[in-house]
This record gives structure tokens, C-alpha cells and sequence, in this order.
């Protein structure tokens, strides 16, 4: 008399069930390890930019700060935007008196007294040249930056061209992840907004 395959341990579908099962269950983990290692690169990206974006705007703020420091009272200019006159104010030259000793000549002639801080969208960083020692520009906070605009503010808060009637600066920096967010198919994207008063006013 044939025995039943249940008596005596797991028969041939049985097994093939549990091997489904099995396989299926290891599929679904897989594919949750991958979505967490997604969103946790995007996480880590976005990390990065936004670090990057603290970093730049910092930069920016403290650099702004200087300008039109002057305590000999030399003749300059402290601020302009957009020194290149392109129409795109992702540049700034500032002049500010803030290393000895100074010429008798009445200009800012110091190492880091006459610089340039601009936006470069190829390098994805800011730029800073030295219009004293004519040293190349330097890119600084490279990779994390999308954006920079440098815009000037009245007393009254509306924004002016004119670099006498302005009080402030107002620095924008914009960021942009290097890669898409791959649940979203998106870039992640954040800005930062600071207004400089200027020292000379
Ligand atoms: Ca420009
Ligand atoms: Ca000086």
C-alpha cells in the first residue's frame, strides 16, 4: 500500500510552493534594500548641496561685509554689480580697505582689497579673482551650486541699480543636487536669501 507523501516529510509541490515563497520574499527585500540605498544617496546628496549652499553664502555674507571698510578715507567704489555688464547680476566687485599698510595715492592696494566674486555655471561654483595681485580665479564651493544673484536694496527695501542709494546687499545662492531624486525623476533644489547692510552707509 502506497503511503501518502505527507507522512513521510514534504511532497514534490510542497516543496516547489515554499521555494516560490522563498524566492519571492528574498525578491521583496531586494527590492527594498535598493529603494533605501535610492533615498539614501538623494539623502546624502542632498546633504551635500545644501552644506555647499551654507558654506557659499557664508563666503558671500562675510566678503560683502568688507566692503567700503575705509578707515583713511580713500577714494572707492565699494560695491558694484555686475562689473562684467552683462545684465547678469551673478557678479560683484567690492573694494574695501582692510589690509595695511595703504599708498599715499589714495586706492585700495592690498592683497584681497579689489575682488571680483562671481558665479561660474560650468565649475557649478563661485569664483573669486584679485584685481590687485591678478591672481586666477579660484573656485570655491565647487559642485553644489546652481545659482548666485547679487541685488541692491534702498533703505526702504525696494531694490535700486544705483550703487549710492543702496543700504544692503541682498545675496541669493541657489543649489541644485548633482543628481535626480530617482522616486521623483527631479533635481532637489533649495535657495538661501541674506541681506548685507552695507558698513559705509
Ligand atoms: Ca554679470
Ligand atoms: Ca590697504
Amino acid at each position: 500500500m502506497k503511503k501518502a507523501f505527507g507522512d513521510q516529510g514534504f511532497s514534490l509541490i510542497e516543496i516547489l510552493i515554499s521555494m516560490v515563497i522563498m524566492f519571492l520574499v528574498l525578491a521583496m527585500a531586494a527590492q527594498f534594500l535598493q529603494s533605501f540605498q535610492r533615498s539614501y544617496s538623494i539623502e546624502q546628496e542632498v546633504t551635500n548641496m545644501e552644506q555647499g549652499l551654507r558654506m557659499g553664502m557664508e563666503f558671500l555674507v562675510r566678503e560683502v561685509r568688507e566692503a567700503g571698510n575705509n578707515p583713511q578715507k580713500l577714494t572707492m567704489i565699494p560695491v558694484t554689480v555686475d562689473p562684467n555688464q552683462d545684465g547678469v547680476n551673478n557678479d560683484i566687485r567690492l573694494r574695501r580697505d582692510i589690509n595695511p599698510p595703504d599708498d599715499w595715492t589714495g586706492t585700495v592696494s592690498d592683497p584681497y582689497e579689489d575682488i571680483t566674486l562671481s558665479y561660474d555655471s560650468t565649475k557649478r561654483a563661485i569664483m573669486m579673482t584679485d584685481h590687485v595681485t591678478g591672481a586666477a580665479s579660484q573656485p570655491l564651493v565647487e559642485d553644489a551650486i546652481s545659482g548666485v544673484t547679487f541685488t541692491l536694496i534702498k533703505a526702504d527695501g525696494t531694490v535700486t541699480t544705483s550703487a549710492g542709494q543702496a543700504v544692503a546687499v541682498r545675496i541669493q545662492v541657489d543649489g541644485q543636487t548633482k543628481v535626480k531624486d530617482r522616486r521623483t525623476n527631479h533635481y532637489v533644489t533649495a535657495s538661501l536669501t541674506s541681506d548685507v547692510a552695507l558698513r559705509y552707509r
